[in-house]
């Protein structure tokens, strides 16, 4: 049999069988509680499953086909990952050499950031969408919390949304808190499957909770000494978003989000100092003029990409995140 997992929870993999439709009432209840009929499969996975030599924490992630049998104590297990067309991972906490899954089959890598409270660093944005790339995962950013800026956090704002509208990047400009703007997002979503992203804090859930009406994910108060949102869950959890508040119809595919709640960035776990700069589209795309091939466009006589971030036509805030990314192959380590 085959079908689409939709949650992980622990040692259990929820799985969707292929032609049934997904509920997130369905989603909200655990695998001990999913219906005999009807209801998500509840497998365990059987078999040794490897990410091209690297270990991961998790085998089988949200957005995985998998084949899966049932066994004679009644559950289910996985015996067959399909094909991925992508997968997104983070390195774990203190396990330099694992990592987890945080999905895979993705149409969009959608980061939310804010300019301020808490304010979203360009590194953080640099290092998240130089992994989309790396993971061929198209990407957009959504600014959130647009109703709250002061003038100088709207400068802020106005700088990313030029910024990465330039190098391509779709920017939404949003507030969770009045729906503005949040259509529009809507429109981007439909008929795909989507990682939600972003620092805790940023409005996540109370994006998710906008565009699916009873999606029921908890919003965290902001601490106001440290800036950040509490942590409330971790492992991925999938939602189903209607494609329009009326009832949809039934030919439109429906769109997928996916919530990594909890985690906050990606370790930049498969780069190798060559290609760090393939994943930086203006400046891969200026590093043809450079003199050398093997140019690292940091000292090099001849360097294009020097001159352009000396001319303005590189912002420096995306070479120095390009530097850091490099700086991290150095030093053996990721930081997040
Ligand atoms: N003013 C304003 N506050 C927001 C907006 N979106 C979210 N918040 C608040 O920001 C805090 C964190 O939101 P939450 O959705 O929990 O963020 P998450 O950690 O990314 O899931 C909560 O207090 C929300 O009410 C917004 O557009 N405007
Ligand atoms: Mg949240
Ligand atoms: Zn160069």
């Amino acid at each position: 049999m085959t079908g689409l997992v939709v949650k992980n929870t622990g040692f259990w993999y929820l799985v969707l069988p292929e032609g049934q439709s997904l509920s997130n009432s369905l989603l909200q209840l655990d695998a001990t509680q999913q219906p005999a009929e009807g209801g998500l499969v509840p497998c365990k996975v059987k078999g040794n499953f490897r990410l091209k030599g690297i270990r991961t924490t998790n085998p089988v992630a949200v957005g995985d086909w998998v084949n899966y049998e049932m066994n004679k104590e009644g559950f289910a297990f996985i015996n067959r990952i399909q094909e991925r067309r992508n997968y997104i991972i983070r390195r774990s906490i203190n396990l330099s050499k694992q990592a987890h899954i945080l999905a895979t089959n993705l149409d969009l890598a959608l980061l939310v950031v804010t300019a301020s409270h808490p304010q979203t660093s360009t590194t953080f944005i640099d290092r998240f969408l130089a992994t989309a790339e790396a993971y061929r995962v198209p990407a957009i950013l959504v600014i959130n919390k647009m109703d709250l800026y002061t003038d100088e956090d709207l400068e802020y704002a106005d700088y990313l949304t030029c910024l990465y509208r330039n190098i391509g990047y779709p920017v939404f400009r949003i507030s969770a808190k009045t729906g503005s703007g949040i259509d529009e997002l809507r429109q981007e979503l439909v008929g795909k499957t989507s990682l939600l992203s972003g620092n805790s804090g940023v409005g996540k859930s109370t994006i998710l909770n906008l565009l699916i009406p009873n999606a029921n994910t908890r919003t965290a108060e902001i601490s106001d000494v440290h800036d950040q949102g509490m942590h409330t869950t971790t492992f991925s959890e999938m939602y189903v978003m209607p494609s329009s508040v009326e009832p949809s119809s039934p030919d439109l595919p429906p769109a997928y989000i996916i919530d990594t709640p909890g985690i906050k960035g990606f370790g930049t776990i498969e780069f190798e100092k060559e290609t760090v700069s393939h994943y930086f589209r203006e400046i891969f795309s200026i590093s043809d003029d450079c003199r050398f091939g093997n140019c690292t466009h940091t000292h090099e006589p001849g360097c294009a990409v020097l001159r352009a971030v000396e001319e303005h036509r590189i912002a420096q805030s995306r070479y120095d995140s390009y530097l850091s990314i490099l700086q991290d192959e150095d030093e053996g380590k990721y930081r997040e």
